[in-house]
C-alpha cells in the first residue's frame, strides 16, 4: 500500500488510484466518464411488473435495473419481497433486456447465490456496518454497491468500504442515500455535499438515491439535476409501472413518463466529473 494511504481505510483512500476507479459492472462501466442510470422498482413484484419496468427504463436510457427480491422493512408486517422467486424474475429481465441487475442482500447466506443471479449484489442502509456480511461480499468478489447508513458519517461509509476490498474485492461503488437528521419535510436528507468530498477521499465511484434521499416523487427530479451538477458518478432510481399499487415505497415512485422527462432533463446538463478547483 502506497505511503500516503494511511489512516483507516488505505485500500479505499483516493491515493491508492488517484485517477479514479473504472467498476465494472456486466456490460456498465461505473467511474469512467459515464454518468449511470439504474433503474427499476423498490420490489419486484411479478414477472409482469419487473419486465415491463425494465423495458420501459431502457428506453429512456437507464443501464442497468433495480429491483428488490429481499426487502429489510421497518414494519415485519409490511411487504418482505418475493426472496429467491424475486430474484429469478429479475434474472428474467436481464435477460431480456440485455441489462445487469443490482438487488439487496441482507444475511451472509443469500451471498453465493444471489452472486448467480444478479451481477451487483447492493449492501443496504442498514447492513452498512453489518461487518460480517461486508466480509462475506468481499471474498465473494462480486461487484457491490454499498449504500450509506442511515446514521453514518463519510467516514463510516468509507471504513465500510474498507472491510469489502480488505477481503480482496475492488469492485464498490458508493451510493449516498439520504441520511437522517431533525427535518421530517423529507423521508431523509439528502447529503449532496458527500459526493464532492468522497470524490476527493476515495477512487471509488460515488452514485445518488433521490428516490429514498427525499422520498416523495416530486421532489425526486430537483435532486436527480443537483446530483449530476454535482458531480456523481450515477443514479438509483426507484420506477414502477403503477406506483400507487407498488407494494413498497410508492410514495417516491416514479411512473415511467416521470423517469423519461428526468432522463430528458439530465441529457441538458453537463458530466461534472471536473470541477473547478480552489486552493486547499
Ligand atoms: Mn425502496
Amino acid at each position: 500500500l502506497p505511503a500516503a494511504a494511511s489512516g483507516s481505510f488505505p485500500r479505499v483512500a483516493r491515493e491508492s488510484n488517484p485517477g479514479g476507479s473504472h467498476i465494472q459492472v456486466g456490460n456498465v462501466r461505473f467511474g469512467d466518464g459515464n454518468f449511470v442510470i439504474i433503474g427499476g422498482p423498490c420490489s419486484v413484484e411479478s414477472r409482469e411488473q419487473i419486465i415491463a419496468t425494465a423495458k420501459a427504463v431502457q428506453a429512456h436510457g437507464a443501464l442497468m435495473i433495480r429491483g428488490g427480491a429481499f426487502k429489510p422493512r421497518t414494519s415485519p408486517y409490511a411487504f418482505q419481497g418475493l426472496g429467491w422467486e424475486g430474484a429469478a424474475l429479475l434474472a428474467e429481465a436481464s435477460r431480456v433486456t440485455g441489462m445487469p441487475t443490482v438487488s439487496e442482500v441482507m444475511t451472509i447466506d443469500q451471498v453465493d447465490r444471489m452472486a448467480t443471479q444478479v451481477d451487483m449484489l447492493q449492501i443496504g442502509a442498514r447492513n452498512m456496518q453489518n461487518f460480517d456480511l461486508l466480509k462475506a461480499v468481499g471474498r465473494c468478489g462480486h461487484p457491490v454497491l454499498l449504500k450509506r447508513g442511515l446514521s453514518a458519517t463519510i467516514e463510516e461509509l468509507l471504513s465500510a468500504a474498507e472491510y469489502i476490498l480488505s477481503e480482496g474485492n475492488p469492485n464498490v461503488v458508493l451510493c449516498e442515500r439520504g441520511i437522517r437528521t431533525y427535518e421530517t419535510a423529507t423521508r431523509n436528507t439528502l447529503d449532496l455535499s458527500a459526493v464532492p468530498v468522497l470524490r476527493e477521499r476515495t477512487h471509488l465511484p460515488v452514485i445518488v438515491d433521490p428516490s429514498h434521499g427525499v422520498g416523495v416523487r416530486r421532489w425526486v427530479p430537483a435532486m436527480c439535476r443537483a446530483s449530476k451538477a454535482v458531480g456523481a458518478h450515477g443514479l438509483i432510481l426507484e420506477v414502477h409501472p403503477n406506483p400507487p399499487e407498488a407494494k413498497s415505497d410508492k410514495e417516491q415512485a416514479l411512473t415511467f413518463e416521470d423517469f423519461a422527462a428526468i432522463m430528458a432533463d439530465l441529457a441538458t446538463i453537463p458530466l461534472s466529473h471536473s470541477i473547478p478547483q480552489v486552493t486547499a
